[in-house]
């Protein structure tokens, strides 16, 4: 029997949370070949959303995040989450009826290629030549990011209220480039970065937000983060940046996410559980309830898990960033997240461009 045969009653939307404690003394966590030690995991700490500013603040300065239980109406994310695989339907994504929950229709990983795996290669559904491939990019790049109830969510007045609290900017900026991740179980996990990588030529002020869309339960994936790792991410981008200088390159090329100063490896590691260990730091991890939001520092360390989900639960969540309006923002996150142009060369007439702002697809984690 496939594991994401479920009875309909089971899966079907709660009002109230589905999360349930899991004992993380017994879990190995993975993410893509890498495979966390129980002891080297620890949970995130909690914070209440009414907390005053000044904990709040020192919290965040101290931690690099903080886990906010509640602050958005579960409703507003759950129906965000319904709209979203509904988009989908046709592709297979989600298993036939089972758009509202989330359930994953078990077809090839290769049809439902990540954001990242398509930001490396926005031919990929194309040189794939098939037609369902290029019809899912479509929507996951393009289609998806303009639903009105999903940006209504990234700009919820609780949250903007929330960072306004938090940061003490006038009026919180939202960078336009946001992006949705919808990760089917066993899909390629986000490698271990810092964002202020992808954003190399703002102020590094910036604030993300991590959005789960839908409950998620360890082991189904989400993020996690590197335990009281600003400093150490601030001196790797300085040993990047001093090497940039050294090796002549221009700006254009020092902002970018991925240039020659970084040698072969994209982000800082590729097998997370050493990183973790050679810095002998714990990853940070936890349940998430539709509500909650996860927010952290332009040099807070972080990765993802591999969604193992046993019920075949897809992993939804958003990545949004708030800025200072009164500082640098970095340019090229001021559009939409776009296909680009030449993608549609030759596609067919239902696939077209979302014809707005915005071409430019290397994705930031
Ligand atoms: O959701 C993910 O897998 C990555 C998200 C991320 O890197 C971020 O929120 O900065
Ligand atoms: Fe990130």
């Amino acid at each position: 029997m496939s594991p994401f045969r479920l009875q309909k009653t089971m899966q079907s939307q709660s009002a109230t949370s589905t999360a349930k404690p899991v004992d993380i003394g017994k879990l190995y966590l993975q993410s893509n070949d890498s495979v966390i030690k129980p002891e080297n995991l620890k949970f995130f700490r909690e914070t209440r959303k009414d907390l005053p500013a000044d904990e709040l603040r020192a919290r965040f300065q101290q931690d690099g995040y903080v886990l906010v239980k509640g602050l958005l109406p579960r409703e507003t994310v759950l129906s965000v989450r319904k709209q979203y695989f509904e988009l989908f339907s046709g592709t297979g994504l989600c298993k036939a009826g089972y758009e509202a929950d989330g359930i994953f229709g078990g077809g090839k990983l290769d049809d439902f290629p990540t954001l990242d795996m398509v930001g490396r290669d926005p031919n990929y559904s194309r040189k794939k030549n098939s037609k369902l491939r290029s019809a899912y990019s479509k929507l996951l790049v393009d289609t998806s990011h303009d639903l009105p109830d999903y940006q209504a969510m990234c700009r919820h007045p609780d949250l903007v209220r929330f960072i306004e609290r938090l940061t003490g900017w006038r009026e919180p900026l939202l960078l336009k480039r946001t992006q949705m991740r919808p990760d089917v179980p066993g899909a390629e996990a986000t490698g271990v970065h810092f964002d202020k990588l992808h954003f190399r030529g703002g102020d590094p002020s910036f604030i993300t937000g991590w959005i789960p869309i839908g409950d998620i339960q360890l082991p189904g994936g989400g993020l996690i983060y590197l335990e009281d790792s600003l400093s150490l991410a601030r001196d790797i981008e300085d040993r990047w940046q001093r090497a940039a200088v050294a090796m002549g390159l221009s700006d254009e090329e020092r902002i970018n996410g991925n240039n020659a100063s970084m040698m072969d490896v994209p982000f800082c590691a590729k097998d997370m559980a050493e990183f973790g260990e050679k810095h002998s730091r714990k990853w940070l991890v936890g349940n998430f309830e539709a509500g909650d939001i996860l927010l952290h520092d332009a040099f807070m360390v972080h990765a993802s898990a591999t969604n193992k989900d046993p019920t075949g639960r897809i992993r939804l969540s958003t990545d949004i960033r708030y800025c200072n309006p009164d500082k640098q923002i970095d340019e090229r996150w001021m559009k939409m997240l776009r296909l680009p142009e030449s993608w549609f060369d030759g596609v067919e007439s239902e696939v077209k461009p979302g014809g707005q702002e915005g071409n430019d697809m290397e994705t930031g984690e």
